[in-house]
């Protein structure tokens, strides 16, 4: 296959050729849509929207794997540059994405939602342990842009910081990248082999992952013999995790490709076996998404040039009509709104009813059984903590017990709403999914009556792409460390010091009571304003489809009977542009068809 390398050992294929023509051929026609848009009177937004999405072709790749395995290597690796920082010991601990950019910038956006521009040099500041321990900078995530070549295609590789055990704050950290990357690379190395947890951590992402690479790093490390002894037991592992046969490991080392790209040194990147893996990686990011998005967004124009289409269509047809006929028709057409406008109301309170039964049957009536099921355990956990020796002062022993019974709530507390979130997430997406079949129902109503009453066929229907997917919720940042007060007064000092202990623990499970039932209300808070928030703000875009197909349909009437009432001189030249139109978008869909159908497999 003929090929040309450039400077970072991608390259280009005869494929890749054919995509890139075919994208560039699309952006032309949402750039002709744009304009017939908004010749019609209509906003062109949703063409720029879909171009921007052709022009970006993001792909998120997210690298997995266990703390120190060369994650952040790697990915240095694959841009060629000596980029995030790296060491020995566990460092990274925030998620870093990298994407293209002309200039390069670093992003730091916070828990809060505050987005900082930093210096790149500044960058461990934010993303390792060293840096920034246990995230006291509370950092959510930071995006780094540079001009690297390998993303010039609009593709981004987060870097996650290293799971342990799937219990374990990071662990959790990386998890959260999963559902919204496009594939994942999951790095284990040949020295150790792959571990227990790594297995755990495999079985948990495999069935969010349309796509898993998987990479065997560090091979300069051993001999021969062992890596492949190494890379055999790996994949019988991986194997069996998975269920999956055949899988493709690629060995290699990652710190020898970098250093062999940063010394331009081709045979010791041939050594690093790294060429293979990026090679591969390139097809799949061509082909895959490529072909993927280029088909989505060609349907995406053809129902823009269908609706522009019906339009028109109706406008020739009401330009052609009986005028009194047209008239009587218009009024039929707002009458029979009215019907749709009452049904919406009732969906609606439909839906509100839906959401208060979910929160009154599933939110409070679970975290209502929840604290009573906890509260014993997380005393019980507290006493046998307190029966531990602690040689300490009665202040310190308060202390600590204050501080472990809130780890105790917290991590209680943590494991529940991520065993909630994901069943919540279904049944809101149930809902959702009802009120949009609803929607459905009522624009296909208006099809039928414009169709009854004007012979034009409209296609209205909310697009697929619109349809709530799982919608998963984030992390609200409801816990507040303190609330567990007990008074240890200077006269209690004075008691014997069993009797002082034996009180503070009974007065710390008194507190635990308390704070564990206001953080449960705390979360209930945090749940309920996520819910209505998305419900809200879905229902307002079904509420504009809605509300766009009405205006379509109703403004072009409209326009046409002010047409032939008071300026029936024009409506010969309105006749040769609508036919003129209705040319236009024909010439337009069969280039679009050409498009998806020769769209390369
Ligand atoms: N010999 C050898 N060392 C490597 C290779 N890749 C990475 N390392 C080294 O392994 C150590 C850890 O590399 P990092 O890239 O920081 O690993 P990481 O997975 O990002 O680590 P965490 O961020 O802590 O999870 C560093 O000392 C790297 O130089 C490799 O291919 N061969
Ligand atoms: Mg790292």
């Amino acid at each position: 296959m003929e090929s040309s390398s450039d400077r970072t050992g991608g390259t280009t294929t005869p494929l890749q050729d054919r995509l890139g023509r075919a994208r560039t051929d699309l952006l032309d026609i949402f750039d002709a849509i744009g304009e017939m848009l908004a010749e019609a009177g209509l906003s062109p937004q949703p063409t720029a929207a879909a171009a921007d999405r052709l022009r970006d072709n993001r792909f998120d790749l997210v690298v997995l794997g266990q703390y120190k395995r060369g994650k952040t290597t790697f990915i240095n690796a694959l841009l060629g540059q000596d980029l995030l920082p790296t060491a020995i010991v566990p460092l990274t601990n925030i998620a870093t994405r990298v994407r293209y950019a002309s200039h390069p910038s670093t992003l730091v956006t916070l828990l809060d939602g505050r987005v900082d521009e930093v210096p790149l040099d500044d960058l461990h500041l934010y993303t390792t342990q060293k840096g920034n321990p246990d995230n006291q900078k509370r950092v959510a995530l930071v995006e780094v842009g540079v001009p690297a070549m390998a993303l010039r295609d609009g593709t981004t590789v987060t870097d996650t910081p290293g799971i342990a055990s799937i219990f374990e704050q990071n662990t959790r950290a990386a998890m959260d990248y999963v559902p919204q990357a496009d594939a994942a690379i999951f790095l284990v190395n040949a020295d150790p082999p792959i571990s227990e947890a790594e297995r755990a951590f495999l079985k948990e992402v495999r069935p969010y992952m349309a796509k898993l690479f998987f990479v065997q790093n560090k091979i300069d490390q051993v001999s021969q013999t062992d890596q492949e002894e190494s890379l055999a037991f790996t994949r019988q592992v991986i194997e069996e995790t998975t269920g999956e046969r055949d899988i493709v490991i690629y060995p290699l080392s990652a710190r020898t490709a970098l250093e062999a790209k940063l010394a331009n040194d081709p045979l010791a990147l041939r050594q690093s076996r790294f060429d293979r893996f990026e090679r591969d990686l390139h097809r799949f990011l061509q082909q895959g998404k490529g072909r993927a998005l280029l088909t989505s967004s060609a349907s995406k124009a053809m129902r823009l040039l269908a609706s522009l289409r019906s339009r028109a269509e109706l406008e020739r047809h009401s330009l052609e009509m009986d005028l009194a006929d047209l008239v009587a028709k218009a009024e039929a057409f707002d009458r029979h709104l009215g019907d749709v406008e009452r049904a919406r109301f009732e969906d609606k309170a439909v839906l509100r009813a839906q959401v208060g039964r979910l929160v009154a049957e599933y939110i409070d009536a679970r975290l209502e059984a929840f604290q009573a099921e906890q509260l014993p355990q997380l005393r019980a956990a507290l006493a046998a903590y307190a029966r531990q020796p602690h040689r300490v002062s009665p202040l310190r022993f308060k202390e600590a017990l204050r501080s472990h019974a809130m780890a105790l709530i917290k991590a209680s507390l943590e494991a529940w709403e991520g065993a909630q979130e994901e069943v919540l997430a279904q049944l809101l997406k149930e809902l959702l999914r009802r009120f949009t079949d609803q929607t459905n129902a009522l624009l296909s109503r208006i099809a039928a009556d414009c169709e009854a009453l004007f012979g034009v066929r409209f296609d209205l229907f909310v697009p697929e792409e619109e349809l709530p997917a799982d919608s998963r919720f984030y992390h609200g940042d409801w816990f507040v460390a303190d609330g567990i007060d007990l008074a240890v007064g200077v006269a209690m000092t004075l008691l014997p010091l069993a009797l002082v202990r034996r009180k503070i623990v009974v007065g710390t499970h008194r507190g635990m009571a308390e704070k564990l039932n206001m953080e449960c209300g705390r979360l209930r808070y945090d749940f309920v304003r996520r819910i209505e928030a998305r419900i809200q703000e879905f229902s307002a875009s079904m509420d504009d489809h809605l509300a766009r197909a009405i205006r379509d349909i109703r403004e072009v009437v409209q326009r046409t009977v002010a047409l032939r009432r008071e300026r029936e001189e024009e409506v010969a030249a309105a006749r040769a542009r609508v036919g003129d139109q209705i040319a236009r978008y024909t010439a337009l869909d069969a280039r679009l068809r050409a498009i998806s159908e020769d769209a390369p497999a």
